[in-house]
């Protein structure tokens, strides 16, 4: 199963809502913010640039959302919310494709 070392207020919630939209069973390890807002230390031993989200597969261990969204829908959904490299489509902007790589500021509002 799935564990995602969630960190609040961070892009960890991207997976845990594909993991909700798709109907995926996970685990979520809370890793909660200091009183000075920074992540804790549980949270800085599980990546080296310390950011949010990073999840465990087994003994597969994933950062960068994007990439993270893309091997959740290929490896556990058949492709579903997402295009694969071979359709037509997949270097094109397409409603149904939820992870575009694009700058964080717009990967909400571009689908
Ligand atoms: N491109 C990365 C960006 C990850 C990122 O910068 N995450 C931020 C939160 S949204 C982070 O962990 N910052 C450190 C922190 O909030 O303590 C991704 O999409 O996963």
């Amino acid at each position: 199963m799935l564990i995602i070392h969630h960190l609040g207020v961070s892009q960890s919630e991207r997976v845990v809502w594909l993991m909700e939209e798709l109907g995926l069973p996970y685990e979520i390890i809370w890793h909660r913010r200091g009183a000075d807002g920074l992540a804790p230390a549980s949270y800085l031993a599980l990546h080296p640039a310390a950011t949010a989200p990073v999840v465990q597969d087994g003994d597969r261990t994933l950062c960068e959302s994007a990439a993270i969204l893309e091997y959740v829908c290929h490896k556990y959904a058949g492709g579903r919310l997402t295009v694969s490299p071979a359709q037509p489509n997949f270097y094109r902007r397409s409603p149904r494709r939820p992870i575009l790589p694009v700058p964080n500021s717009r990967a909400l509002t571009s689908w």
